[in-house]
């Protein structure tokens, strides 16, 4: 209750902050992408993680303002990051309500579309399933303006084919709870491997997120999945160390 009453000030007065996370291109060998993280520098509690506060930012009315906020901010370090060479795209994570969420979808829409920075979007399936309508329309109204959307924790919810089949979607991420035990569980690893081939008939590029060991990126990469995201590349990064390995990445 009292993290709900905080949310409002702690937007305004700068307690969020971004971490990013890069997607490394199996093949490539290169930093493909990354996702930004918001985090909660909070005065008196510390660090808070967004499991902790995206659901009271629902309930308390306040996901648009701070996914507004990270739009820009994202923005922002797009452009720096361009301005040095490295004109990476950059992913936020877009609460499910907000694709019913009109307001919200034409001021992201007007945001977009005045700047030049390559962004994604990473939504859940389950976000769409609210109103499948109205998200999908909503979707491709980013992605006409140069957005592209990636299915993020393909499997660990509500994963329907109907709605994979009609997302404007370039990117599909397979969840963690696939990937933590993937070289160790006998299922695992054809669930990954049946995602993945599925992905590409549907002309998906597929992530696979919670890599954490030298043995599942190899076995990732022999089943041809197309990137990688986890502690084994990087964990999340503060904008400034984040640039340092973007730099880094010959
Ligand atoms: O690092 P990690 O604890 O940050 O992320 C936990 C979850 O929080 C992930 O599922 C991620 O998608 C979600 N998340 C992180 N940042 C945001 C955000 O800005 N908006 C929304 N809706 N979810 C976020
Ligand atoms: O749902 P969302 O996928 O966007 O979640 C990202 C979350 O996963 C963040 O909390 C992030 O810190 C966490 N994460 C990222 N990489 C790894 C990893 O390799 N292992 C584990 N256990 N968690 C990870
Ligand atoms: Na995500
Ligand atoms: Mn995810």
């Amino acid at each position: 209750l009292t993290l709900m009453r905080e949310l409002p000030r702690a937007i305004a007065e700068g307690e969020m902050f971004l971490q990013y996370q890069p997607k490394v291109h199996v093949r490539r060998q290169q930093i493909a992408s990354a996702e930004a993280l918001v985090r909660w520098q909070h005065p008196v509690r510390g660090l808070i993680l967004p499991g902790d506060f995206i659901a009271v930012a629902e309930e308390a009315g306040e996901i648009a303002a701070l996914t507004l906020w990270t739009l820009r901010k994202v923005i922002v370090d797009q452009r720096v990051l361009a301005g040095e060479g490295r004109d990476l795209r950059l992913f936020i994570n877009i609460s499910g309500l907000l694709l019913a969420d009109a307001s919200f979808v034409a001021e992201a829409c007007a945001i977009v579309r005045a700047t030049d920075a390559k962004l994604g979007f990473e939504i859940t399936e389950t976000a769409v399933i609210r109103d499948p309508d109205s998200a999908i329309r909503h979707l491709q109204s980013f992605a006409d303006i140069g957005v592209e959307l990636a299915i993020d924790d393909y499997g660990a919810g509500l994963s329907s084919l109907a709605y994979l089949k009609q997302l404007p979607a370039k990117e599909l991420k397979i969840d963690k709870m696939f990937v933590l035990q993937l070289t160790s569980s006998n299922r695992d690893p054809l669930i990954v491997r049946s995602t993945i081939d599925l992905a590409h008939a549907l002309e998906m590029e597929v992530t696979a997120e919670g890599v954490e060991t030298p043995s599942a990126l190899a076995l990732l990469s022999v089943m041809g999945c197309d990137m990688v995201q986890g502690f084994l590349i990087s964990r999340p990064l503060g904008f400034d160390a984040f640039r340092k390995f973007v730099a880094e990445d010959g």
